[in-house]
């Protein structure tokens, strides 16, 4: 699996367009075929379509689907593809604004559909080929989630208690000069059987068996060593680290961090705690308590994932953070789409009146990076800069990037 499907992979594939407009059934089909697809069925009402998916040698493996339909509209199909157990893939297709496409796609999504893209009419072909060039990959994503939860608490206890949990590294940099300001740290299960296993795996089973306060401590201590070590080889350098909502419950936290800051001989505000709400807070004396006692140490407290509803504008208010980290979903793409870029001016103006340092987070191409340059964002972090990596790659990347600042011109 993986890479492109190929010519030959395409004959195989059974494709069903759905529009109540005949005019453009012919036009789809002939997209199709001349992009090596010779099995296209078309309809021009759901129901129609329905009964093509109920019959066994005609179900399709890739739908594109109109939205504004007489009769039973697109977003009724989409449910009605769940309570008929499709399992193929979907292109969501109109002439409706972005929003609404973009509200449809969420939804089938959410429906736990195989969603490969929405296009809007008039449909690019470059555009429907990139979409369809993915049609290898659901399968690779379903399997990361089925191995979602098939570790229980007393595995991830001992992962803790062994030394498994790795910190991976991602860079932060300044979009003025693109120099390197920090990392955060983002924890990794190096299980021996299973390989490298993502935090969204056992972060919800630490948070839920109270393992996360020893999770957390070992991060953070690992966080601190790195830190020391940077600084040793001349780096001075922010690390971040990601704290959970339950790591502000107890209340000896602050203290623990500034024994551990102090003992590492890491000056606090080279210390930034990134804190998402993961939860409604029923009572903030605890976490008000500890994070205005960290900001009073001079720790660095980061409002983390920020609008998406788990970072709230009741936190800001009632939290001391001098940072807020603008969530990837209002970052990428956010130079072309009108809605994404007024939540992440809405976003950045907040911060600025408020004083507090911002970071981008998402940066996943140029047209990101150049946007963060025209808005005057100052710390940007993501793909397009540096993946999370292993402490030990952050020097070659360190000499990949400076080479790549200067021939790209990515600075002003
Ligand atoms: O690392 P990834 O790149 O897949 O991170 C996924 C999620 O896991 C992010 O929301 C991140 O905040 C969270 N996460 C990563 N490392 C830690 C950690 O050490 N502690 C907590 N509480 N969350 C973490
Ligand atoms: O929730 P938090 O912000 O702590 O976690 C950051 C998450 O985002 C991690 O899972 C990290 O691997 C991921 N990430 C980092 N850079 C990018 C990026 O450019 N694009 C996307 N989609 N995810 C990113
Ligand atoms: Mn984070």
């Amino acid at each position: 699996m993986g890479g492109e499907t190929t010519m030959t992979e395409r004959s195989d594939i059974r494709v069903l367009v759905l529009d109540d407009e005949p005019f453009i059934l012919r036009l789809m089909g002939r997209m199709l075929a001349n992009m090596g697809f010779p099995q296209v069925a078309t309809c021009e009402t759901a129901a129609a379509a329905l009964a093509r998916i109920d019959a066994r040698d005609s179900t399709p493996h890739l739908i594109l689907c109109d939205l504004n339909m007489p009769e039973m509209d697109g977003i009724e199909f989409l449910r009605k593809l769940v309570e008929h157990r499709y399992e193929g893939s979907v292109i969501l297709v109109s002439g409706e604004d972005v929003r609404a496409l973009h509200a449809a796609e969420t939804l089938a999504l959410a429906h736990g559909i195989s969603v490969l893209g929405a296009l809007h009419k008039p449909v690019a072909p470059q555009d429907l080929n990139r979409l369809v060039s993915q049609l290898s990959a659901p399968g690779q994503r379903r399997q990361r989630q089925a191995a979602g939860t098939t570790y229980g608490p007393d595995r991830l206890r001992e992962a803790i208690d062994r030394g498994e949990l790795v910190n991976y590294y991602q860079p932060q940099v300044a979009v003025a000069t693109g120099d390197l300001v920090g990392v955060e740290s983002l924890v990794r299960w190096n299980h021996p059987d299973d390989g490298m296993v993502f935090p969204d795996q056992f972060i919800g089973v630490a948070e839920d068996h109270g393992l996360i306060d020893d999770l957390t401590r070992v991060v953070l201590v690992g966080a601190l060593a790195q830190a020391r070590e940077w600084l040793a080889s001349g780096l001075d350098l922010r690390v971040a680290v990601n704290v959970s909502m339950k790591n502000l419950a107890s209340l000896d936290f602050p203290d623990f961090v500034a024994a551990q800051t102090q003992a590492a001989a890491v000056p606090p505000p080279n210390m930034v705690l990134e804190v998402t709400e993961s939860r409604l807070l029923q009572d903030v004396r605890a976490p008000l308590e500890i994070l205005t006692r960290l900001r009073l140490k001079r720790f660095g407290l980061s409002i983390d994932d920020f609008g998406t509803g788990h970072s709230s504008l009741t936190q800001l208010r009632n939290m001391p953070f001098d940072e807020l980290k603008i969530d990837q979903s209002f970052v990428h793409g956010a130079a072309t789409d009108d809605t994404v870029r007024a939540i992440y001016d809405a976003s950045l103006g907040l911060a600025r009146q408020l004083g507090m340092q911002t970071v981008a987070e998402g940066v996943e191409d140029r047209a990101d990076w150049d946007w963060l340059c025209a808005t005057g964002c100052r710390l940007a972090q993501g793909y397009f800069i540096g993946r999370p990596m292993p402490a030990a790659q952050l020097g070659k990347w360190m000499q990949a990037w400076r080479s790549r600042v200067q021939s790209e011109r990515l600075t002003g």
